[in-house]
This record gives C-alpha cells, sequence and structure tokens, in this order.
C-alpha cells in the first residue's frame, strides 16, 4: 500500500457496532460496516485492541496477544474480516501494546509467583530505605509510577495504570516474544501496525527526575533506536507492502526525523502531540484552557517543514481514542457546527503525511457532555477526578474539567442512525450513546449531499487524484499571528493553496500571492474562484485552490 496516497481510519471497536446484543463493539459489527468505509473511500482500518483483556483500559491492558477477546467475537470473526476488508481493497493496521501487559497477563502471574525468568521480563526493584518508590517518575493516569508489593518488600513499574505493568525490553527474550507476535499475525494477512507509546520503552537509568515526572527519562530512551530497528528486522521489516506508525507520546522532533525516515529502517510514520496540547495550559491537561491558535500553528507548521527537512513522514490527525472531539474542542457546535467540522477536516488532511481519521469524525460527531461522575467509564479520567476533588476542587469544577479533556468523548458509540441507541447496539451500551444522533448520524448524512460525510468524501479523493497531496513540498502561507491557518503544497508547476479561517468570524485575508488563475477544488461553503490578493473568507471557512502552471 502507498501509505502516501492512503488515507487510514481508526476504529475503536468497543464503540463502532456491536452485533452480539453484548452492549460491546465487535469485529463482525466493523465487517457490516465495510461498504460504508469503502464508500467514504479510506484504505486501512487502524483497529484499536480486541485481544484478551480485563478491560482496565479498554484493551491495551493486553492479557493474551494471540487471542481475540470473547466480547470481541472469534478468530474465525477476525479471519472473516480480514478476508472481507482484502475483497474491497482495504487492509488492517493492528495495535501493537508493547510497553506493557495487562497485570493478568500469564507472564506477569508467573513473574508475581515468583518464576526466576518471567520475572526479569518486568521491572522490579527495591524501595528507598525510607519506604520511598525506587524514583519519582509518575503514571501517565496520575500517582506514583511503581506499585509497592508487601509480600515482597519491593515495587514495580507502570507508566500507565497499576493494571499494565511495564515489560522489560532490555531483556532479549521479552523483545523476540513480541517479534513473535507480529510475526503471527502478518501471517494472518495483516498489513499494518499501530506501535502504542513505542518511544517509552527504552527506560535508560532508574534514577529521579530532579526537574520532573521522569518523562524526560523514559521518552525517546538510549537504546529506542536499536530496538526499532530489531523490531523492524525480525519482523514486519520483512515485507515491504506492511505499514507501520508509532504512536511517541512527549517525543522530540530530532528523534522522529530518525523513528519515520525510510533510511533508518525502523518505522513508517510517526504521531507526535505537540500540536495538541494548544488547549493545555503549560503542560498541565487537566485544566480549563483558551485554545492558543498562535502556537498550535506554530507547533503544526515547524513539525510539517522539519520533517520534510529530514526525509521524515507525519501521521497526521486531529481526532483519536485518546482525544476529545476535535470540532467540540476547536471547531463549534452551535450555528457553524458544519462548516467548523469540514474545516478542520480540511486543515489538516492536506498537510504533508498520512491522515489518520477517527471514527465520526467524518459525520462531525461531537464531545460527549456527561452530566454525572457514573457517566465516565475512562481510567485516567476517573483518577483524574479523585486527583482534582482531593486537590479540593468541588465536583462540578472537576467534571466541567472531565467533560472537556476526557478521552471518553471520542468512546461515545458510533452514531449510525437515529434512534435512542444510535444504531449501535440493541443491548445496554457499555457507555452512554450521545443523545444529538438524532442528527448527526450516518444514515441522515449519507443522504444529504451537503453533509460532512460527502464533504469527507471529496477531501479524501483529493489525496488520490492529486500527486501535489501524496508528493508536494509543504509551505507555510500565514505563520504570522491571524486567524486564518493557510499553507502551499507544491510540485513543479504546480500549486494548491489550503485557506482555513479558524474562527467563526468573517475575515478578510490577505494573500501573500496573486490568486488569478486559481481554481477552487473544495470549499464548505458555495464559493467562486478568488481573484486579487484578498479573501472574504466567512467564518471557519475553508477553501482548496489549485493551479496549473507557472509557481505562484
Ligand atoms: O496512549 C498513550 C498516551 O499518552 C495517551 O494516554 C494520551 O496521551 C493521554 O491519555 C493524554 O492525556 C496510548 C493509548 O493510545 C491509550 O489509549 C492507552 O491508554 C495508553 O497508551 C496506555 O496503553
Amino acid at each position: 500500500m502507498d501509505y502516501k496516497k492512503s488515507v487510514i481510519y481508526e476504529i475503536y471497536p468497543k464503540s463502532f457496532c456491536d452485533t452480539s446484543g453484548n452492549g460491546f463493539g465487535d469485529l463482525n459489527g466493523i465487517t457490516s460496516k465495510l461498504d460504508y468505509l469503502q464508500t467514504l473511500g479510506v484504505n486501512m482500518l487502524w483497529l484499536c485492541p480486541f485481544f484478551v483483556s480485563p478491560q482496565v483500559d479498554n484493551g491495551y491492558d493486553v492479557a493474551d496477544y494471540y487471542a481475540v477477546d470473547p466480547r470481541y467475537g472469534t478468530m474465525e470473526d477476525f479471519d472473516n474480516l480480514v478476508r472481507e476488508a482484502d475483497r474491497r481493497g482495504i487492509g488492517l493496521m493492528l495495535d501493537m501494546v508493547f510497553n506493557h501487559t495487562s497485570d493478568q497477563h500469564v507472564w506477569f502471574r508467573k513473574a508475581l509467583a515468583g518464576d526466576p525468568y518471567y520475572r526479569d521480563f518486568y521491572i522490579f526493584r527495591k524501595g528507598g530505605a525510607d519506604h520511598t518508590p525506587p524514583t519519582n517518575w509518575k503514571s501517565r493516569f496520575g500517582g506514583s509510577a511503581w506499585e509497592y508489593l508487601p509480600e515482597r518488600d519491593e515495587y514495580y513499574l507502570h507508566l500507565y495504570a497499576v493494571q499494565q505493568p511495564d515489560l522489560n525490553w532490555e531483556n532479549p527474550a521479552v523483545r523476540q516474544e513480541l517479534q513473535k507476535v507480529i510475526r503471527f499475525w502478518m501471517d494472518k494477512g495483516v498489513k499494518g501496525f499501530r506501535f502504542d507509546v513505542i518511544n517509552q520503552v527504552s527506560k535508560g537509568a532508574y534514577r529521579d527526575d530532579p526537574d520532573g515526572d521522569g518523562t524526560r527519562l523514559f521518552t525517546d530512551g538510549p537504546r529506542i533506536h536499536e530496538f526499532l530497528k530489531e523490531l523492524n528486522a525480525n519482523s514486519f521489516g520483512r515485507d515491504p507492502a506492511i505499514v507501520t506508525v508509532g504512536e511517541m507520546a512527549a517525543t522530540r522532533l530530532e528523534s522522529c526525523y530518525r523513528y519515520a525516515n525510510p533510511q533508518e529502517k525502523e518505522l513508517s510514520m510517526v504521531f507526535s502531540f505537540h500540536h495538541m496540547r494548544a488547549d493545555f495550559a503549560g503542560d498541565q491537561k487537566w485544566v480549563l484552557a483558551p485554545v492558543d491558535f498562535p502556537s498550535f500553528k506554530q507547533v503544526v507548521f515547524t513539525w510539517q517543514s522539519r520533517m520534510a527537512e529530514h526525509g521524515a513522514w507525519n501521521a497526521l490527525f486531529l481526532n483519536n481514542h485518546d482525544q476529545p472531539r476535535i470540532v467540540s474542542r476547536f471547531g463549534s457546535e452551535g450555528v457553524y457546527w458544519k462548516q467548523s467540522a469540514k474545516m478542520l477536516g480540511t486543515l489538516y488532511q492536506l498537510l504533508r503525511g498520512t491522515p489518520f481519521l477517527y471514527q465520526g469524525e467524518e459525520l462531525g460527531m461531537t464531545n460527549g457532555h456527561f452530566p454525572t461522575l457514573s457517566d465516565y467509564r475512562d481510567v485516567e479520567s476517573l483518577n483524574n477526578y479523585r486527583i482534582l476533588t482531593r486537590r479540593g476542587l468541588s465536583p462540578d469544577d472537576a467534571l466541567r474539567i472531565l467533560a472537556k479533556h476526557s478521552r471518553d468523548n471520542a468512546r461515545t458509540p458510533m452514531q449510525w442512525d437515529d434512534t435512542p441507541k444510535a444504531g449501535f447496539t440493541d443491548g445496554t451500551p457499555w457507555i452512554g450513546v450521545n443523545p444529538n444522533c438524532k442528527t448527526i448520524n450516518a444514515r441522515a448524512e449519507l443522504a444529504d449531499e451537503d453533509s460532512v460525510f460527502h464533504y469527507y468524501q471529496r477531501l479524501i479523493a483529493l489525496r488520490k487524484q492529486y500527486d501535489v497531496v501524496s508528493d508536494g513540498d509543504f509551505q507555510p502561507v500565514t505563520a504570522e499571528d491571524d486567524g486564518v491557518f493557510a499553507y502551499a503544497r507544491t510540485l513543479p508547476g504546480e500549486t494548491l493553496l489550503v485557506v482555513c479561517n479558524f474562527y467563526g468570524e468573517d475575515y478578510t485575508w490577505q494573500a501573500d500571492r496573486t490568486l488569478d488563475g486559481f481554481r477552487v477544488l473544495l470549499g464548505n461553503y458555495p464559493a467562486a474562484a478568488p481573484t486579487g490578493q484578498s479573501i472574504a473568507l466567512r467564518p471557519y471557512e475553508a477553501l482548496v485552490l489549485y493551479r496549473k502552471g507557472a509557481q505562484a
């Protein structure tokens, strides 16, 4: 698959489509929606984990890498999904959670039972004389990254939930086991792999971080490139058709030059997250802060330019299963809901890289707006609610922060139709259905030529129709601080100009070049071809302009 000309669609199976009536999405549900996905025009499906798991972190706590959790179906259902997707020219990308396992994985159970071989699969350390943890590192989900085992008077490391003990990648036996997992799924016809927090598997020295929570020490660690090259050579690198993407939490730009440069033989591309911190306060996620648009634009432009200079490839996204819905976060749910959803899709899908759209993004799905704590399911959100209220925040103030930042905003069931359960399940959904499924749903949008769905269909088609989208250079156009996100993609004799009014007000934009000779390939308003050097942009207006001939 030519990942530079492809669009990848992320599916959170638990929330996609339930065919068994247990309230959980399942593999047969995905199979039943392949025609819908083929109509949308996507080329590959990234499936979040569906392996055997106690579901503490919705499957990112894996208890058996080789087996389908019965909640999601059977291995025969998976084999059928591979066949049916392949018939439609759609590949499958599986999610490999290799930084940690579930504490119910047999390896960890054996380690706790004292088996020395499996004990070295994990990271056990003695604490300090004063009963302090081995280091001051913090879990990404709140609290210490070390869990004390009184019966052994030692700790084990978990960068995420307590029930997600970190694997010891310094142990070659661990790395060989994980390479076997990848080869197993390759043999079953899988054509892509997403690697969960893979840049945190090389921990370096276990020492206190005097200036922080340890992230600087265990992120992009000392052996990470060596480990990735070894993983590549002993598994997916044996099939040049396989596409890989690394989730690089808290990564550095310089590290990503290497992760995603084909000459390094590590990965095809990387997810980075610095642009998704534009509504954080400094490094703090669990606060209410406005969107810092100039910072968002500057980060995206910097990553686009620098990664291109170093021959490295980006995975492009604004939504995923960990991020609140972007139309609620950076756009508008009000009168300009549709325009802002289309504008945000245009803004990122035509950048240099491979776009990953997240289930429901193509419909303009919004945040869940859960009114009570009992509506939440996410371990990270529930942990942080406790932390916020322990710090003295009122329950209402803490719930306001969860409503804005919780990952559960992205995990409400996919909205297939306008019935009370949105056509997601006949049973009791594991998490609440967004009542706005009455108007925001696939059935309605498939029937409406002006829908977000049909706009995304046309947006996705541009990547296949115009080489300048897949192969063109990137040039920032509006780097200075104004309300427009505009950039150019160029090939000799071709220019694509993408202009997005990021705000909900009219704005007259002065272009850095004459717009004569450009034609409108796509827009979220009825638009005539602009002329001269300025465009009167309407609220959240997006325009894709194209000119063939002398560089504009
Ligand atoms: O996410 C890693 C990660 O850092 C995210 O949890 C996200 O950055 C954080 O929630 C922002 O506050 C991966 C998976 O995508 C996520 O679903 C898992 O919970 C996590 O790893 C542990 O496997």
